[in-house]
């Protein structure tokens, strides 16, 4: 039996059921990965579609925008590595635990990514409360953009 440590990952966005980036998830060589069930935060956090390449972004700015609604996952140390990996921190995103409520009041502490240190303009987006994927706006996953662009300056975009 594996003696790895769980830990609970709340996600938002790309990384949900039927998002681009949830076989992250469920790559049983990333590590394990169980469903825990879906919730939202007991923050409020303005969540934006940002870049020319659709990315979901959760502002480090609490008490703006609204409690936003995802899924809990349990994962284990190797899994949340491979999080770490594709989410690029501590470059990109940064995480911290925040409260997660479920459907029947329960709060889970949970870790989530969000953006520190972005520029304003990202709050005159649109403060979504759930993240999906859409044609209008379609997320383009990291191995399509441009490598010469480096995410973290391409945040005005
Ligand atoms: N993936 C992470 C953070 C933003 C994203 O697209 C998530 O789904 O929570």
């Amino acid at each position: 039996m594996s003696t790895s440590k769980l830990i609970k990952v709340f996600v938002y966005g790309t990384l949900k059921k039927s998002e681009p980036n949830h076989h992250w998830l469920t790559t049983s060589s990333n590590g394990y990965s169980k469903f825990i069930s879906c919730g939202q935060t007991s923050e409020k956090f303005p969540l934006v579609i940002g870049t020319r390449y659709n990315i979901p972004f959760l502002l480090d700015k609490k008490g703006t925008g609204n409690n936003i609604q995802g899924e809990i996952y349990e994962v284990d140390e190797m899994m949340f590595g491979k999080l770490d990996e594709l989410e690029d921190y501590p470059t990109h995103y940064d995480r911290e635990i925040q409260d997660i409520k479920t459907s029947d009041g329960t709060i889970v502490p949970c870790w989530l990514y969000l953006i520190r240190n972005f520029p304003e303009v990202l709050l005159s987006r649109k403060f979504l409360t759930s993240y999906t994927n859409c044609k209008e706006q379609q997320y383009c996953e990291r191995s399509k953009r441009d490598p010469n662009i480096k995410a973290r300056n391409d945040l005005n975009f």
